[in-house]
């Protein structure tokens, strides 16, 4: 008795979570990927087609965003943010045009 009225409670929480999921999932989101220290933070980022990139550059040097497919280049001034909505899924690796050791990842779901 107990047993079969957890599970169902369970059961109803999945439910729950599941609508909350696709809610999410309609809805455009921002994704923020800073440099500090001539690193990309996150290193590898995922994301959906739709959403908006928050590229920040927080360091004194001049840095870039370059897609090595070349589907971006975005060009970051020392302290300054640009940002980049994404319009095609994919596994994009990028890197820094000014500093090549500098690599990311982006994973963009459809
Ligand atoms: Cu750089």
């Amino acid at each position: 008795m107990a047993a079969s009225f957890l599970r169902s409670g369970l059961a109803a929480g999945a439910i729950v979570a599941l609508v909350a999921v696709c809610a999410s999932a309609a809805a455009a989101a921002e994704v923020q990927i800073t440099i500090a220290k001539m690193k990309f933070s996150p290193a590898s980022t995922q994301a959906k087609v739709g959403d908006v990139v928050v590229w920040k550059n927080d360091d004194i040097f001049r840095h870039s965003a370059t897609a090595r497919d070349k589907s971006f280049d975005v060009d970051l001034p020392p302290n300054s943010e640009k940002r980049m909505t994404i319009t095609q899924a994919g596994s994009v690796d990028y890197y820094c045009r000014f500093h090549p050791a500098m690599v990311g990842k982006l994973e963009i779901a459809p």
